[in-house]
């Protein structure tokens, strides 16, 4: 009999569906566990990531199932987004189809690997029983404040008349159709996220030593915590006079230390004083070409361009030295950070620095190093001692904003204030395939939420996708409704929401029986027992927006009364990537290897195994096919082994004792693999350290002939391995043990046991040399060993104690 991968998966799978193997309790009594992989987009076909993200989770599952806990492990999909609608215009199939049709697919490839999901409760956000909760949840956060409408600046392609998010914007042109994208101010829908920033940044503390540490720090920075100075610049007479009265404008500094070394005020392309200045005609046609041209690229383009600006005539007072500072703009001064408007400090900030070099501005050094040479030709950014700063001079630069700001403060021109990189999050787009934002559009009522009982707002079928403009904005119906609030006729809000909207909160949802999805958002009792997710395992990708959303989520929604906890995830596990020849494997490279092939060649076991063994989880993973075939060959050997196995229901006793060397050296190799196994499961992940002492084991078994060891070997490797290549566990335990039942094995400490003692040799209390012997061996041997393998240090001496420290060392005093 040889190892037929495909008939074993095959029949295992039947059983674990027709049984319902993985779905969870209902018994909220028992230990649970809430395992979670990154639930995916319905491209269409899983790829090797997802085989990766998937198997670590099911892993971990399994073994948490083994070991009697109640576990929740979900899987959905991510369904609503722009891939359809590409799809649809491509290959004319409306994206409702493309979508369902990718998802009937991959649930099948998920499940040709063996993966433990529950079926039960199998989502996709784009079913209209999902979209109906996350409209109420949208409403109740626009009636709390936590979504408002604005006018803002967006990426815009004219041809295809959309909103670009900034990905899809390739140097400045469309990545759709290539045309040039220009900023449009547009309104819009934003969360309040800003509203939690600081909640936000505060519970990241929570997460030390469960979340990577990388991806905390990248959150750190996304929400991005500034202390500084905000003070007020004001014009001088001629400035103010020439703008119509403006006294002037604030700007916000983290280091009012520098403040001295102010050489220059810079404001951003958008800022008020400069929409003044255009709409007065006031600047030359030159200079406000120039405005024009910067003002049409995107703050990003900016930042990756040239350091660029133009003076703009005016002056402002320096608040401590009453000197007369130029004011220019400049295309590195953001719009909407702090004030739109910088002190410039060439010495002491980089990007001041050359921007003053390019336009040959004054550089005045105010800070001076605490050790060493102060070197004019670069930026010196570092804290130091003050120089040339009135009475603040010799002066720490820790010291000096302090003293600085608590001055500005008497004065009464300037505060010290916390600033925020994080901005609100903007969720319209204006697409067809996502949820539709539940806002109505009335001419008496002004903005009026759908009325809850009218949810869920659906998607007109009927629908033509050109791939210009909103699909919804054009259909000839779907946008009439009556006004919620005085029945009038209105019109439907046409955008739709961004999809990170729906990836917020699935995780809550699936936390909630199924039984119960019909008629609430969440079933209390369910949510409660099954969040938070112990485990949530995804790619690096998502460190970022995703998981700030979903925690923002989180809070919010707990604010709005719908769950309890403030943080939704316990552990975090990021997955490194799977390359191939160096790269990571994408379509575009050509570099990628199709699971299904490897699964119809060796069987979904050898794909997870050599996916568990090629790397530790959270490293990049090489794709190696002599690797592949070598986790086949393991497997093989397994199964060719288990014929000299003998068929038991219990695991074989024996005694230990009567072993001998190579059984016993098999047995200690077999346990050694048994008790690295929670750790592994549990903490550690490092599957890749139990295969290889699972692989040694077998080895020692190999040349076994003792029937019992063999056996009891089996019973245990078998237990071991199942969370990783469950069919042939299964199927061998099944036919040999009769076991379904993967529960803990005792580890025996008689198998750790060594007969061999290593002792130190030292004379005079100096550790000369090492001695093997014997555990039986009587004090008066053992000595006498000690003095034949320290002799040359005792030569022509004499001996006058002699200690033996049990188990430990034996010491020989000399004179
Ligand atoms: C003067 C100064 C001197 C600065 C110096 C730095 C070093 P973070 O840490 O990111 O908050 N800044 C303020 N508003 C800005 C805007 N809207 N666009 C671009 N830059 C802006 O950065 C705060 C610093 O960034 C501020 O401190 C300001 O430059 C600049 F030796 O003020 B600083
Ligand atoms: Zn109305």
């Amino acid at each position: 009999m040889a190892y037929e991968a495909k008939e074993i998966e095959k029949k295992w799978q039947e059983i674990w569906l027709k049984n319902g193997e993985f779905e969870p309790k209902d018994d909220y009594s028992l230990p649970k566990k809430y395992i979670l992989s990154m639930f995916p987009y319905p491209s269409g076909k899983i790829h090797m990531g997802h085989v990766r993200n998937y198997t670590i989770g099911d892993a971990m599952a399994r073994y948490y199932r083994n070991q009697g806990f109640n576990v929740l492990h979900p899987i959905g999909f991510d369904s609503f987004g722009m891939p359809a609608e590409n799809a649809a215009i491509k290959h004319n199939i409306h994206p409702r189809v493309w979508t369902y049709e990718n998802i009937d697919y991959m649930i099948k490839e998920l499940d040709s690997l063996g993966l433990s999901f529950s079926k039960k409760r199998l989502l996709a956000t784009s079913d209209p029983l999902y979209t109906k909760w996350e409209q109420e949840f949208f409403i109740k956060m626009y009636e709390k404040g936590l979504v408002y409408r604005k006018n803002a600046i967006v990426n815009w392609c004219e041809h295809d008349k959309t909103v670009l998010a900034n990905e899809q914007v390739e140097d400045g042109k469309c990545w759709r159709c290539g045309h040039e994208v220009i900023q449009k101010n547009m309104p819009g829908y934003y969360l309040k996220i800003t509203d939690y920033a600081d909640e936000l940044l505060n519970d990241l503390k929570k997460l030390e030593g469960k979340w990577p540490p990388q991806v905390i720090t990248m959150q750190e920075n996304w929400i991005g915590k500034s202390v500084g100075l905000e003070f007020f610049l004001k014009f001088d007479e001629e400035s103010k006079n020439l703008l119509d009265g403006i006294p002037g404008f604030k700007v916000f500094t983290t280091r009012p230390d520098t403040i001295y070394g102010v050489s220059y005020t810079a404001v951003a392309p958008e800022h008020k004083v400069v929409e003044k200045l255009l709409n007065k005609n006031l600047l030359d046609e030159k200079t406000t070409k120039k405005i024009k041209s910067i003002l049409k690229q995107s703050p990003r383009q900016r930042q990756e361009s040239d350091k660029d600006g133009v003076f703009l005539n005016l002056y402002v007072i320096h608040p401590l030295t009453n000197e007369k500072i130029p004011v220019w703009l400049a295309n590195f001064v953001l719009a909407d950070y702090g004030d739109g408007a910088v002190m410039a400090v060439p010495a002491h900030d980089e990007r001041d620095y050359e921007f003053a070099s390019k336009f040959n501005l004054a550089i005045k050094q105010s800070i001076k190093p605490q050790n060493g040479k102060y070197d004019s030709s670069k930026a010196f950014i570092d804290d130091g001692i003050l120089v040339n700063s009135d009475e603040f001079t010799g002066l720490k630069s820790k010291d000096a904003r302090e003293k600085i700001i608590a001055k500005f403060e008497n004065l009464g021109i300037g505060k010290k204030v916390e600033n925020f990189k994080l901005r609100d999050w903007g969720v319209s787009r204006q697409r067809y395939w996502g949820a539709p934002i539940p806002m109505i559009h009335c001419k008496t009522c002004g903005l009026v939420p759908e009325a809850l009982e009218n949810l869920p707002v659906t998607l007109p079928e009927d629908i033509k996708i050109t791939g210009e403009g909103n699909p919804l904005d054009k259909h000839p119906t779907w946008k009439r409704c009556s006004c919620p609030k005085c029945h009038k006729e209105a019109v439907r809000e046409s955008d739709t929401l961004d999809t990170f909207f729906e990836s917020s909160w699935y995780f809550a949802r699936f936390a909630s029986d199924e039984k119960t999805w019909q008629s609430s958002a969440f079933d209390e009792k369910s949510v409660n027992y099954w969040m938070n997710v112990d485990e949530y395992i995804g790619g690096i990708e998502h460190a970022i927006l995703h998981l700030l959303y979903a925690r923002f989520f989180q809070k919010a929604l707990r604010d709005l009364g719908y769950l309890r906890d403030s943080e939704p995830f316990s552990n975090l596990l990021t997955q490194g990537m799977v390359l191939k020849d160096g790269a990571k494997m994408s379509k575009s490279k050509g570099n990628t290897v199709d699971p299904d092939e490897i699964i119809k060649k060796y069987g979904a076991d050898t794909a997870r195994m050599f996916i568990l063994f090629a790397a530790p989880p959270a490293k990049e993973l090489e794709w190696n096919d002599s690797a592949v075939e070598g986790a086949y060959k393991f497997l093989n050997r397994l199964y060719d082994r288990s014929i000299n196995v003998y068929k038991t229901n219990d695991i074989p006793k024996i005694n230990h004792a009567s072993l001998n060397k190579e059984e016993k050296y098999a047995r200690l190799k077999v346990y050694e693999a048994l008790s690295r196994a929670n750790e592994v499961y549990t903490k550690s992940f490092a599957f890749n350290t139990l295969i290889a002492a699972s692989m040694e084991a077998l080895n020692a078994l190999n040349s076994q002939n003792n029937q019992d060891v063999l056996t009891e070997g089996f019973w245990i490797i078998l237990n071991l391995l199942e969370p990783i290549v469950p069919h042939i566990a299964n199927e061998l335990s099944d036919e040999l043990f009769n076991r379904k039942n993967f529960s803990k094995i005792e580890i025996l400490d008689e198998v750790f046991v060594k007969d061999a003692l290593n002792l130190a040799v030292t004379v005079n209390g100096k550790r000369r040399a090492e001695i093997e012997v014997d555990k039986n061996l009587s004090q008066d041997e053992i000595i006498s060993l000690a003095k034949e393998k320290a002799a040359k240090w005792l030569e022509n001496k004499t001996i006058i104690k002699e200690i033996y420290v049990k188990e430990k060392l034996v010491n020989l005093v000399i004179k």
